[in-house]
């Protein structure tokens, strides 16, 4: 089974910080697919609930240096 989660990202400054949150979220066990957009400070993530939750993924943005939160 495969979830869809929102997230927002906020500190995103310039395309290379998109392309940094994009790599590191594709890189996380459970993750299949992770589109996040520099315009609108949201990310787009599959992922497989049993492997990795929305906190898993939320501290992993944080880890990376960037503020992220659930959007609903
Ligand atoms: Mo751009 Mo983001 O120079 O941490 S990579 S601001």
């Amino acid at each position: 089974k495969t979830l869809l989660g929102h997230f927002s990202i906020g500190g995103m400054t310039c395309a290379a910080c998109a392309n940094s949150v994009e790599g590191i979220l594709r890189e996380l066990p459970g993750v299949s697919r992770a589109v996040v957009s520099l315009t609108t400070s949201l990310a787009e993530v599959d992922y497989d609930p049993v492997v990795i939750s929305k906190d898993d993924i939320i501290n992993a943005i944080e880890d990376a240096g960037f503020e992220g939160s659930l959007v609903q």
